[in-house]
Formats: structure tokens, C-alpha cells, sequence
């Protein structure tokens, strides 16, 4: 073989880990400081720290209520509360981060106040574990992130915390499931990364992740049917004489994760039971969107585009429509 198809061979099968791939995006950004390749390499930490715990989950008999005594009389630590920790922690130990928030916790965590000319200036909302419910009988969970520039100007740290989705730095999710998958974007396309347990490092799978169109498939929890506004109701009837499938986990990540894979349309609308929708626009429909429109999907709210609603609380909720662009619209159209 001669060298040069020997080096064509190699091109496509270079393993890059995470933490390569981050320096040399760094590397392409002559006034980059590092700060922002901490922050993901803090989370790209956490995941692996979730994963592990997330494996052993039945024999840690850490699943259940926070509050309940194991059989030695400990209490027993929920998976929520060890995720939502486990990211606290290697993002506290980061000098960039101003403030996290997440599901878990009512009020922002400030980190450290950013002092003038201290380099703290990002702010990380994060669901440490989407579909936590599904652990109890060993489904698919995952982490979702998403990362803006903490705005100083802001009178305290909520109000850095409640910026539009266009205004993300950063934004992905880790889907804990038979591998655990990281698919992030920092607004050049989107990459995946598949974590290798046994060197325990997340390798590139997939450098420019696209969302396939014209897959005739619908994710929605079809039980609240009747309460969903008329023009859902309509789409989900007029599938039905379409050849549509439909597939829903009960864990966003899940179910995000697979239409970008394959293509088709997420769905959670109002209903009675959630009249503004049920999931989180800052740290759960807003990194989603990001991720489906970097991979040349859509994203609405229902009636906007869900990245420029402007938050008002750090906890608010909104409907979510998100996935191939074709499937968007055709929702859209029924609305
Ligand atoms: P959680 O963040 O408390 O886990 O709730 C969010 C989850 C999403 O992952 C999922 O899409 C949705 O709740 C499922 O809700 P439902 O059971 O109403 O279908
Ligand atoms: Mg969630």
C-alpha cells in the first residue's frame, strides 16, 4: 500500500476524545481563553460521573425517594440529587463559571460573584437527570445542558440567568441508555460522542450530526390526547390515515434523541393537566432547540420559535414541537 492511501485509510478512523476535540476548536479560535473548554470538559466529567452511578443503580439501591432508609438504616440518596451534586461540584471547581442553575435547585447557585476583571463569565443551567422516573425500571435517562455568557449587567443572578435561547453559547444533552451518547453544539453543527467505559473517554462518533426530513414519525404521550388543544388533535388524527409510526420513552433526551437520529417529530403540548406545556424552557426546550436546529432541524414553542421566547422565570414552562423540518411545518400548519 502506498503511503498516500495509506493515509487516506487513517483519516477517517482517528480517534479523537472529547477533550482533543475541545483544544483543537480552541487552537482555531486565536483569542480563546480556555475558560469555556473547562466548562465542557466540567460536564463532560459529570456525565461520566452520572453514568457509572446510573449502571449501578439497583445494586447502589440508590433509586427511590430522598429521605428513605436502605436496609443498614442509611438514607439513601435519590439519582437526582448525586446528579444535580455531581455537576455542582466539577463546575464549581471551574474559574469560568459565574452561576449554575438546574432543575433541581429553586434559586440560582452563585459560584463566586464576578469581581471586575476576574475571568468568571459563563452561567450553566443543566436538568442533571431528565427522566428520572424511567430509572425505576431501568430506561433511558439524560442530562441536559445549556450554557450562556453571565451578563453583568444583570441587577442580581437570576436576571443573567433568564437570557433567550439565541443568546446560548453552548447547548446538548448526555443520553444514558445501552451507551451513553454526548451530542453538544457550540453553533457550528453538532457533534456526538460515545463514551468508551473502558478507557473512560467519550470518543467522536459523528462530526456534523444532520437530522434526516421526511421520516413519518410522531413522539407524544398520546394518553392526554383529548386535552391537547384542536390543531394537535388534528395532526395526531390525520397521521393516522398516513403510515406514521409513533415512539415515546417518557424521557425528552430519549425521545429527542431519537427523532435526531432518524427523523420525525417531539411533541409535548398543553393539556389540561400542564395548560402551559410541562417541560422547561431554559434548561430542557431551549438546549434541545439549539441541538435541532444546529442539525438543520426546527423548533417551536407551538406559535414561535421556541430559542426567542423570552424567559420571566428561571422554573417557566412551555409547550415543545421540535424535529425535522417537514414534520415541524406540517404540525405547524395543522396549529
Ligand atoms: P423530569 O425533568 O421531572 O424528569 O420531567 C420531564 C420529563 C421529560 O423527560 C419527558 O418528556 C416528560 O417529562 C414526560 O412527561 P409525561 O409523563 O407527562 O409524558
Ligand atoms: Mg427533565
Amino acid at each position: 500500500m502506498t503511503l498516500q492511501a495509506d493515509a487516506r485509510l487513517t483519516r477517517g478512523q482517528n480517534l479523537t476524545s472529547i477533550q482533543s476535540y475541545l483544544l483543537n476548536e480552541e487552537a482555531r479560535h486565536p483569542g480563546a481563553t480556555g475558560n469555556f473548554t473547562w466548562v465542557l470538559s466540567a460536564i463532560s466529567l459529570s456525565a461520566k460521573f452520572i453514568a457509572a452511578r446510573c449502571r449501578r443503580a439497583g445494586i447502589e439501591q440508590v433509586l427511590g425517594e430522598v429521605g428513605a432508609e436502605n436496609v443498614q438504616g442509611e438514607s439513601q440518596q435519590k439519582l437526582d440529587v448525586i446528579a444535580n451534586e455531581s455537576l455542582i461540584r466539577c463546575l464549581g471547581s471551574r474559574p469560568a463559571v459565574a452561576i449554575v442553575a438546574s432543575e433541581e435547585n429553586e434559586e440560582p447557585l452563585i459560584l463566586q460573584e464576578a469581581e471586575p476583571g476576574c475571568e468568571r463569565p459563563y452561567v450553566v443551567l443543566f436538568d442533571p437527570l431528565d427522566g428520572s422516573s424511567n430509572l425505576d425500571v431501568c430506561g433511558g435517562v439524560g442530562t441536559i445542558f445549556s450554557i450562556l455568557h453571565h451578563d453583568r449587567r444583570a441587577p442580581n443572578a437570576a436576571g443573567s440567568v433568564l437570557q433567550a435561547g439565541v443568546k446560548q453559547v453552548a447547548a446538548g444533552y448526555v443520553l444514558y441508555g445501552p451507551s451513553t451518547v454526548l451530542v453538544m453544539t457550540t453553533g457550528h453543527g453538532v457533534q456526538m460522542f460515545v463514551l468508551d467505559p473502558s478507557i473512560g473517554s467519550f470518543l467522536l462518533v459523528n462530526d456534523d450530526v444532520r437530522i434526516p426530513d421526511g421520516h413519518r414519525s410522531y413522539s407524544v404521550n398520546e394518553a392526554y390526547l383529548q386535552s391537547f388543544p384542536e390543531g394537535y388533535r388534528n395532526y395526531l388524527e390525520w397521521t393516522k390515515h398516513n403510515g406514521y409510526s409513533q415512539r415515546y420513552v417518557g424521557t425528552m433526551v430519549a425521545d429527542v434523541h431519537r427523532v435526531l437520529m432518524k427523523g420525525g417529530v417531539f411533541l409535548y403540548p398543553p393539556s389540561d393537566k400542564a395548560p402551559k406545556g410541562k417541560l422547561r424552557l431554559l434548561y430542557e426546550a431551549n438546549p434541545m432547540s439549539f441541538v435541532m436546529e444546529q442539525a438543520g432541524g426546527k423548533a417551536f414553542s407551538g406559535t414561535e420559535r421556541t430559542m426567542e421566547i423570552q424567559p420571566t422565570k428561571i422554573h417557566e414552562r412551555t409547550s415543545v414541537v421540535m424535529g425535522s423540518p417537514s414534520e415541524v411545518d406540517r404540525v405547524l400548519s395543522f396549529l
